[in-house]
């Protein structure tokens, strides 16, 4: 191949592509950008959200945004600078704020959603008829086109992380929502029904389907969370993250929800992980102390409160500079997505950890 044969085949291109138009057909063209490239390029930006930042907005929206019956719901959605929409390719996460006697209305999607509660307790979630009460630190599902409806009778603005599939959803074209016909479900199941049933995760009740047809826990509580994490401390480290636990489906191990991954870690202090890269997103939120995440070379100081959303195949690894104080991290990821369509990759660094500018 020479020059002169690449500009004739250029040429031969655009002409082809201006006859093929109008029968909806296309070649490529030399300056498309490439289909394929060696490894994942992403529009995606890694971001770091400030807790401290954050509180004064959540205070405003508190006092400016109004929960209408039927209306959106209170939030402040993070927002990836670098996408059209969402956090990340695949997930919206976004910050909800209640207040003492509010109700946020019955309705149902199919984006599939979580909750992790941030601050505060004692606000109910009923999830197809089964209410729970959520407080700090407690994480709740709720399924695609499971009808939810949430109320909060306490008195300080209770505030939680909302992630959604939304932006997955949406590019597979497959959105659904439906208002409920009620501002609020009857609670017409036994509250707290799923967790009685299967929220040991080592026994359940024997007449159950196996293999169950869909993670049947909704509810997966701060006490239980940490009582697990301490007991894993126990273990070797795993070197990229410390004491690291997923929320599981109890009835098979596999991931708490089909599409998103959630898993609660632990960085003790002095600990340094190795870095690596992988296919999908991930969004980390700081439950408590402080510690730093490289990611692509760069280095962001994280503390109580702080989000943290990391590029698809960008380099990252975690830190904790603390003398004594332990840092505690929830993370939600899409490797379930991933995996599931074969997408899933990982790489260790060749040089254990980066170098930073
Ligand atoms: O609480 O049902 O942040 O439907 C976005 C969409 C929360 C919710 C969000 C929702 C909800
Ligand atoms: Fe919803």
């Amino acid at each position: 191949m020479n020059r002169t044969h690449d500009m004739h085949d250029a040429q031969a291109r655009r002409a082809l592509q201006a006859d093929l138009a109008k029968f909806n057909y296309r070649v490529h063209q030399p300056d498309d950008p490439p289909l394929f490239t060696r490894a994942p390029v992403s529009d995606m930006q890694t971001v770091l959200w400030r807790g401290d930042d954050m509180q004064a907005l959540l205070a405003r929206l508190g006092a400016e945004i109004s929960l209408e019956p039927g209306g959106q719901r209170r939030t402040l959605r993070l927002h990836n600078p670098g996408l059209p929409f969402g956090t990340t390719p695949t997930f919206w996460a976004s910050v909800q704020v209640i207040l003492p006697g509010e109700v946020a209305t019955a309705h149902r999607h199919s984006a599939n959603a979580f909750r992790f509660i941030m601050k505060g307790g004692g606000a109910t979630t009923t999830v197809d008829g089964e209410r729970y009460t959520m407080n700090e630190g407690d994480l709740v599902l709720t399924p695609g086109m499971m009808w939810h409806d949430h109320e909060y009778q306490g008195d300080e603005p209770m505030v939680w992380l909302d992630v959604l599939d939304i932006s997955l959803m949406r590019s597979m074209h497959a959105t659904f929502f439906e208002p409920g016909s009620a501002a609020q479900q009857a609670v017409d199941r036994i509250p707290d029904r799923s967790a009685r049933a299967f929220g040991s995760g080592l026994m359940g009740p024997p007449g159950a389907p196996r293999p169950y047809p869909h993670n049947p826990l909704l509810a997966y509580p701060q006490t239980m969370a940490r009582g697990a994490l301490q007991q894993a401390a126990g273990l070797d480290p795993d070197p990229f993250d410390d004491v690291i636990l997923e929320y599981r489906d109890p009835t098979n191990g596999g991931p708490a929800m089909r599409t998103m991954g959630m898993q609660l870690q632990e960085l003790r202090p002095g600990f340094h992980g190795l870095a690596r890269r992988h296919t999908g997103s991930k969004l980390y939120y700081v439950v408590q102390g402080e510690g730093a995440t490289v990611v692509a070379g760069l280095r962001y100081d994280w503390r109580a409160g702080d989000f943290l959303a990391i590029r698809p195949w960008d380099w990252h690894e975690h830190l904790n500079g603390s003398a004594s104080q332990d840092a505690v991290l929830f993370q939600v990821n899409d490797a379930p997505a991933m995996r599931a369509l074969g997408f899933y990759n990982h790489e260790s660094h060749p040089s254990g950890q980066q170098q930073t500018a």
